[in-house]
């Protein structure tokens, strides 16, 4: 796994946006059974993005659609620096995340598609709650959810790991990101995930703009002084 930082300028210098792209190797499912060979398994990339109010996950497979066939389903296990964690999985799923996760996202392609968020609160999941917008293109589906939903605002950081799962009630994590504590034989078997890709929310690309500007004069000023 490695990130990518980048500022994408979308249209001019004025709205430039912050993106973080996860890459993760192809042909690496973790899963020998069910799926395997299927590249909508064989997760390719996770990139974030976030607004002031609002956090985008796009999930890329390395498949041409990720709608043919249809039952993969995403996830996002996270911890938010600071909030309450919990050992599970929101989804009762057969993976955690070591050292817990305050923060899930699930997401699925078939029906047309569908995202939920989920914040742990210290006695159980919230949720959940339903993204504000989702696109399916190719090979990938992004979910947009409020920061609040997922217990996060500006100025976080959190930690998390992301994979691809099965179409079964029970199947574990398939192809994650970051190597887990073991890679698993059976499809619903119990595996933790690491924690160690990290994400700041980061304020509004005109508010970071205008930070620069700041830091900007600052330096001007020192070097006149
Ligand atoms: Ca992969």
């Amino acid at each position: 796994m490695k990130s990518i930082l980048s500022f994408a300028l979308l249209g001019s210098m004025a709205t430039s946006a912050w993106a973080v792209v996860y890459t993760d190797a192809l042909g690496d499912c973790n899963a020998p059974m069910t799926g395997y060979g299927n590249p909508n398994v064989d997760l390719a990339s996770v990139e974030i993005t976030n607004t002031a109010s609002d956090i985008t996950f796009k999930f890329t497979t390395n498949s041409p659609s990720i709608t043919s066939p249809d039952w993969i389903k995403v996830n996002a296990i996270i911890r938010v620096q600071g909030d309450p964690t919990t050992g599970g999985n929101a989804w009762n799923r057969p993976y955690s995340l070591n050292g817990g996760a305050s923060a899930f996202i699930g997401g699925w392609v078939d029906g047309g598609g569908n995202g939920q968020a989920w914040k742990y609160d210290g006695m159980s999941w919230g949720g959940p709650t339903g993204p504000s917008s989702m696109l399916i293109s190719g090979p990938s589906v992004s979910y947009t959810f409020s920061l609040a939903s997922l217990g996060m605002s500006v100025g976080d950081l959190f930690f998390f790991d992301a994979t691809t799962t099965g179409g079964g009630g029970n199947d574990s994590a398939w192809d994650p990101l970051n190597q887990s504590t073991g890679q698993i034989s059976a499809p619903d078997q119990q595996t933790v995930l690491e924690p160690v890709s990290t994400y700041l929310v980061v304020p509004e690309p005109t508010t970071m703009a205008a930070l620069g500007l700041g830091v900007a004069a600052m330096l001007r000023r020192r070097k006149k002084a």
